[in-house]
């Protein structure tokens, strides 16, 4: 059930179910991609609390002004996809779901629980016997390997690696920005077994030219025009080369998941899930910048200035996002928690784009104090890690315990981030909502 409020023209608030919008189409109009968001000021605490089902609120002093508490911004409604069960789906042409985070507990991220995003369709035939990779543009010699050859040729890998949609956090923005309301859940730590990107490379022969990669995948664009293509990024040189990167065909010690790119996919941790080319057939290099779809205009793109909330910003003054920010998520416990007695066990995940964290610290009054979690080392270089840390709460009532990690540059997340058009790289902090008593 979706709870939505949005105050009247008398200034009192509007509480209702999304199912009576019929009946309140005088003061209450839905906005598109307004679903997730929550307008709730000018409320008491009494208003508040009783909202929340509880008496009170302990650390209400520390409340910034306007903030909603996650216990009402919340959201479920879960339906099924084959092999990911639990996922929420934002919507089904193309599939896109994202993980709550109290399911991305596992240390690493089951298949079940990956997120799916597509941006067309995905390939009907993927058979791994005849799936072939063709490595071209300017290298000495093109190849072209089947998923065999890439085993036999190449040392092979294992090793987990986070995927973080660029777009994760969207549903946050204020003025909203278009594009799937991912709220938590666009980011998965799977084990991945494949061969280095870097080494096929390497044996095609990197021309002295290269600035660029081309990635190529065999989904279909949404509008069924031939030629016409979904998604087609690439990544500059110097990052392909990394040995972080690989050309996966294996998923947790299985094929991958037809969603998650079978039978052969890259995965560029780190930087945002778009370079990770699902279904992978080709890739190219190039003297250029790529210029395939979504790497132009405003996608994956962020001003290269600040920008006022809603400003309009010009084409020519956006640039491709790189690695994604320090970011921590809160997997236990699951927000709207009613907790009987007084302390409780907190956990999760914490993680840099191509860095390391450094710490991540756990509030339970509003960020006034801060408690330092325990943190353990990545399994590999860009892996997430996770922290865990044990919290009291003094009385009675409605908490929000909020997460944040620090990075090994010193990098922290901030409360709230700056705006920009198309809702990129939110890593404002997590907040879980618990009821004590
Ligand atoms: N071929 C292809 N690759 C793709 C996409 C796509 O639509 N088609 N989506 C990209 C985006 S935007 C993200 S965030 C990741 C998501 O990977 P996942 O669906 O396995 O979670 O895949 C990337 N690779
Ligand atoms: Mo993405």
């Amino acid at each position: 059930m979706r709870n939505d409020f949005k105050p009247d023209s008398s200034g009192d608030l509007q509480h209702q179910h999304s199912h009576d919008d019929e009946l309140n189409k005088a003061t209450y109009q839905p906005e598109p991609d307004q679903g997730r968001r929550r307008i709730i000021s000018g409320l008491g605490l009494a208003t508040v609390a009783s909202l929340l089902g509880v008496h009170a609120i302990p650390f209400h002093r520390n409340m910034p002004p306007g903030l909603v508490p996650v216990a009402l911004a919340d959201d479920s409604g879960a339906f099924s996809i084959k092999g990911k069960e639990g996922l929420v789906v934002l919507n089904d042409r193309p599939v896109n779901a994202e993980t709550p985070p109290h399911l991305l507990d596992d240390a690493t991220t089951p298949t079940a629980r990956h997120f799916i995003r597509n941006n067309g369709i995905p390939p009907a035939d993927a058979n791994p016997a005849t799936w072939t990779l063709t490595v071209d543009g300017l290298v000495d010699k093109p190849l072209q390997l089947t998923i065999s050859d890439l085993k036999k040729n190449f040392d092979v890998v294992t090793r987990d690696l986070v995927v973080e949609c660029g777009g994760n956090g969207r549903a946050f923005f204020d003025p909203p920005a278009s594009g799937n309301q991912w709220t938590y859940g666009a980011v998965a730590c799977a084990r991945w077994t494949g061969v280095r990107l870097a080494d096929v490379l390497k044996a095609a022969g990197v021309k002295p030219d290269v600035v660029y990669t081309a990635h190529y995948g065999a989904d279909t664009h949404l509008s069924g025009k031939p030629g016409k293509l979904p998604i087609s990024r690439g990544v500059p040189i110097a990052k392909a080369m990394g040995d972080e990167n690989l050309i996966a065909f294996a998923m947790n010690g299985e094929t991958l998941h037809p969603m998650n790119g079978a039978p052969l996919r890259l995965v560029v941790p780190g930087w945002p899930g778009s370079c990770s080319q699902k279904w992978l057939t080709r890739i190219q290099l190039r003297d250029m910048v790529h210029d395939g779809a979504k790497m132009t205009g405003k996608s994956y793109r962020v001003p290269n200035r600040p920008v006022s909330p809603g400003e309009k910003v010009d084409k020519k003054d956006f640039v491709i996002i790189e690695r994604m920010p320090v970011k921590s998520l809160i997997t236990h416990p699951a927000t709207g928690i009613e907790l009987s007695g007084d302390t409780l066990e907190v956990r999760g995940h914490a993680w840099s784009g191509d860095r390391s964290v450094k710490s991540v610290a756990v509030s339970i009054d509003f960020g006034a104090t801060w408690i330092e979690a325990e943190l353990s080392d990545p399994r590999n270089s860009a892996a997430w890690q996770h922290f865990r840390t044990t919290v009291k709460f003094p009385q009675a009532g409605y908490y929000e315990v909020w997460a944040k990690a620090t990075d090994s540059e010193g990098v922290s997340q901030p409360f709230a981030i700056a705006w920009n058009p198309k809702g990129y790289l939110n890593n404002s902090y997590h907040r879980v909502a618990v009821r004590v008593g």
